[in-house]
């Protein structure tokens, strides 16, 4: 088929979309037709999410896509890591727990002791993150859902599952679970085991661009479509689908910071680099489409920020909407007060703003009192972690950088992308914001037979069609100075 028209669900921690792709030779066009709110819900003291809502809006959104033209295809990615279980009748076990929720306080540090930090990176190839899958699953050791459950799903995969009845588990997002060889590519049996998981609960593994199945004749009904309309596997990792939405052109070295509630921040490599510096530096290698790797790290992103908007309005503070804050602080000096953004205490949702000041008070670093210097200073530390970040995954991996790309929605804070360029000394190329639906409707796109025969073919019918904003370094701030005014934190 030369023209092709899929839709690409894309879900985000504080929204999900869904999107409608048509691609053709030369050509690649992104309609949002749905946009839904997501977020964490507590009750009965966890922090969950709802994924029956999800599912509910998801349906909504593929049937205004069905009604509006030929449907060739659905993908379905989100963020990584949570999880569903099955019970022996297909049933769910409740629900999905957030990674935000806090029953892992204190579990990675026991299973480490257990396992080893070294055996562990060595194996799954991962940082350290506290709610990391196998994390979450030690947490629920002993629990009713645990013990009788029949099969894990990652989210998109129970998604998925929903639309067609079938189970698995796509790779990009498996690496993600602490419970996946990045080298054997396999999941990593012996390790469940070694932690007392129930390991054939691990569904069987399947790449970006095989077809999950045909829609289950239920759901084409709710559809409006014929029950043949596959849903394919994309890289359901919504990182994995960003990183293959990257307009990167020439450069041999794919630099990237996918930019939302998380920033993911490294490089595009052919194999993990599983040395010892890359574990003290407490780096990742997930896997990527096409077998690529993923190696980068986890930065707290605008997830800081956001939760300090949150904090603001519920205290009704006035002018601390994003666009007033952005403009007041745009021509602030740079890094007056730094902070290390990385900090785990910045995981759980509440008063960001206080523990902001908290980190700076530790640091000796001057109190920032108002929104505007709270924002700056989660901009300035957001930046400077970027800088750290890229300068060592460059180191690890032995690549020299010459340009960066931020995708995602950060990819629209101008500011941000301006500060980055500034603080990696490295020109930002900016955008596409939905890197994350384009990776996910070309990987469904050549699966479906589109022209396309690798990452590079994608990527260069992106940057023909989603032409990225440039941002030059500006000289002046001094950034290795700030760098060291952050606190070393310990290597695990
Ligand atoms: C980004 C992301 C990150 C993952 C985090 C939690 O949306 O998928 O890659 O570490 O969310 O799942």
């Amino acid at each position: 088929r030369p023209h092709l028209r899929v839709a690409a669900v894309d879900l985000g921690a504080t929204s999900g979309r869904v999107m409608v792709g048509r691609v053709g030779p030369g050509s690649l066009h992104l309609d949002e037709l749905h946009r839904f709110p997501n977020g964490g819900v507590r009750a009965h003291g966890s922090l969950f999410w709802d994924v029956l809502g999800i599912h509910r809006e998801v349906v909504a959104g593929l049937r205004e896509i069905a009604g509006t033209g030929p449907l060739d295809g659905i993908g379905i990615d989100s963020w990584a890591i949570d999880y569903g279980l099955l019970d022996r009748d297909g049933h769910l076990l409740g629900n999905p727990y957030s990674h935000r929720d806090r029953r892992t306080d204190g579990v990675a540090a026991r299973v480490l002791e257990e396992v080893g930090a070294a055996r562990m990176f060595a194996t799954t190839g991962l940082q350290q993150l506290p709610f990391t899958t196998v994390y979450q699953l030690v947490a629920a050791r002993g629990t009713a859902a645990l013990e009788s459950a029949e099969t894990l799903l990652l989210l998109p995969d129970l998604l998925g599952y929903w639309l067609t009845g079938q189970v698995g588990a796509e790779r990009t997002n498996a690496s993600t679970t602490g419970l996946y060889d990045v080298t054997s590519r396999e999941w990593a049996v012996d390790l469940a085991k070694q932690v007392g998981l129930p390991w054939g609960v691990l569904p069987p593994l399947r790449d970006p661009g095989d077809v999950i199945g045909p829609l289950l004749p239920d759901v084409a009904e709710q559809l409006g479509v014929a029950t043949s309309v596959p849903v394919v596997a994309v890289g359901s990792h919504d990182t994995a689908s960003a990183v293959v939405g990257i307009p990167s052109v020439d450069d041999d070295t794919v630099a990237y910071i996918s930019s939302g509630t998380w920033s993911l921040v490294g490089l595009e490599l052919e194999k993990p680099v599983l040395s010892e510096e890359a574990r003290a530096a407490d780096f990742t290698n997930e896997g990527g489409v096409d077998s690529t790797v993923r190696f980068l790290k986890n930065v707290m992103g605008l997830w800081v920020l956001s939760e300090a908007l949150r904090t603001w309005a519920d205290r009704r503070i006035a002018g601390t909407d994003l666009a007033s804050l952005l403009a007041a602080v745009a021509d602030a000096p740079a890094l007056r007060t730094v902070v290390d953004i990385d900090d785990p205490r910045l995981l759980p949702p509440g008063d960001m703003p206080g523990r902001i000041q908290q980190l700076a008070h530790e640091a000796g670093e001057p109190i920032p009192r108002t929104p505007q210097d709270v924002t700056r200073t989660i901009l300035d530390s957001l930046a400077l972690a970027y800088r750290r970040h890229l300068r060592t995954a460059a180191e690890l991996a032995g690549r020299d950088l010459t340009v960066v790309h931020v995708v995602g929605g950060g990819s629209q804070n101008t500011l941000l992308c301006q500060l980055t360029a500034d603080a990696t000394g490295l020109p930002v190329l900016a955008g596409p914001t939905e890197a994350a639906a384009l990776g996910n409707v070309l990987v469904q796109a050549r699966a479906l037979g589109a022209d396309l025969p690798d990452l590079a073919a994608m990527r260069a019918l992106v940057r023909s069609t989603h032409e990225p904003r440039r941002y030059d370094p500006r000289p002046g701030a001094d950034w290795d100075a700030a760098e060291s005014r952050l606190p070393t934190r310990r290597a695990h």
